[in-house]
């Protein structure tokens, strides 16, 4: 039997329960604040959050029926559908994305897995950003074996693959592919030696229980991914969830919260959502033990907060960009603080 202080003792542990992840969820908001900060301080400076540029390197006319996508062929969202990018294009906005600070560029395509004919021109683009000394990663869709293998042969750091929500509700929002066909991906890049990056979406309709079971599928993964992304769903017009009810703002950051006592050891990412987030929502978040975030004026087809809206944000909260310094080494996923990812950290606010 677990007792409620075993719950939020920090324990790295993989076999959760719905009922373990609701009591943790359910405590009052003052004690999950609270319970979540004391476990972040253990593994992390709690006034520095990791930065990552996102681009869209293939935008639109995606196959998949994802019900929150704009991206999706099944929905007339007045996007304008492009090509996949030039590769000298990717890199000039990783040049950028490394000047304005960020230390991890994510390249996303909207496909359901990579084509063959494209896919050695994604590994140029990561072959070409590592280059430039910033940590890769990217979302294509679904991969298998051999592609997991190729990518981390061109020295990926981060696959980002997300299970969006509850095995239960997953139906009510892809019907494309399933749950498994999610987890067999998330296996494929682990096996890689890739270092994972998996969270999900809140605010699509969804139950309590849903979030719930979204936070415990990711928690009892084999390995905690090393990058959780909580994002907050951007309602876009022509979307099915265009209409649905706005989820309250402490049920997200509650959801951070139990994230961060679940996942002691991951980033956990306040992810897409910000640009309709006060500064004191995002400021509770990080309380909350989220310390990563996107850093750059769009995510991949929708706005995120100014670059200046950021840094002064973080210059009221007295928090600073985490550096990290790229070495080149290979990939150690143990998810020790102080080297993931082949990624050594230089503490640069201690
Ligand atoms: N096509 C690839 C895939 O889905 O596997 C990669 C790109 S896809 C846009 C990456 C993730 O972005 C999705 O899994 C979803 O979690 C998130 N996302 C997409 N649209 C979103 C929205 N409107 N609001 C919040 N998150 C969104
Ligand atoms: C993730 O979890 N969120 C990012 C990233 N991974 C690829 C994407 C958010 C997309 C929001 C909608 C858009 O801008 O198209
Ligand atoms: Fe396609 Fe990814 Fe959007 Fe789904 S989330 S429609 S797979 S781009």
């Amino acid at each position: 039997m677990n007792t409620l202080s075993d719950l939020i003792s920090g324990e790295v542990r993989n076999n959760w329960t719905q009922e373990q992840v609701e009591a943790i969820f359910n405590l009052p908001f003052n004690d999950l604040l609270y319970a979540a900060q004391t476990i972040h301080r253990k593994h992390f400076n709690p006034n520095e959050v990791q930065t990552s540029t996102l681009l869209s390197i293939k935008t639109g006319a995606c196959p998949e029926d994802c019900a929150y996508c704009p991206q999706s062929g099944h929905y007339n969202t007045g996007l304008s559908k492009e090509q996949l990018m030039a590769i000298e294009e990717v890199l000039k906005n990783a040049q950028k994305a490394k000047n304005t600070g960020a230390t991890r560029f994510c390249m996303g395509a909207a496909w359901r897995s990579p084509r063959e004919k494209d896919f050695p021109v994604v590994l140029e683009m990561i072959r070409g950003v590592k280059a430039l000394g910033l940590e890769t990663c990217v979302t294509l869709g679904m991969l298998n074996e051999a592609q997991a293998q190729e990518l981390k042969d061109a020295g990926l750091d981060y696959y980002n693959h997300n299970l969006d929500t509850s095995a239960e509700y997953y139906e009510q929002i892809i019907t494309t592919r399933t749950y498994k066909d999610r987890l067999d991906t998330l296996q494929n890049v682990r096996d890689a030696g890739i270092n994972v990056c998996a969270g999900g979406i809140v605010g699509m309709g969804e139950d309590k229980s849903d979030r719930l079971g979204l936070l415990r599928e990711l928690a009892n993964l084999p390995e905690h991914p090393q990058s959780v992304p909580i994002n907050m769903l951007v309602a876009v017009a022509g979307t099915p969830l265009e209409n649905v009810e706005k989820l309250d703002t402490f049920e997200f950051i509650r959801t951070i919260a139990t994230a961060r006592i679940m996942m002691p050891k991951s980033y956990v990412r306040l992810s897409a959502g910000r640009e309709d987030m006060s500064e004191e929502t995002q400021a509770l978040c990080f309380n909350a033990g989220a310390n990563s975030i996107f850093y750059g004026d769009t995510l991949l087809t929708t706005a995120n907060p100014e670059q200046n809206k950021d840094e002064l944000l973080f210059k009221k909260l007295g928090i600073v960009p985490e550096q990290r310094e790229v070495t080149q080494q290979p990939v150690d996923a143990t998810q020790q603080v102080g080297s993931v990812g082949g990624v050594r950290f230089t503490n640069a606010a201690l």
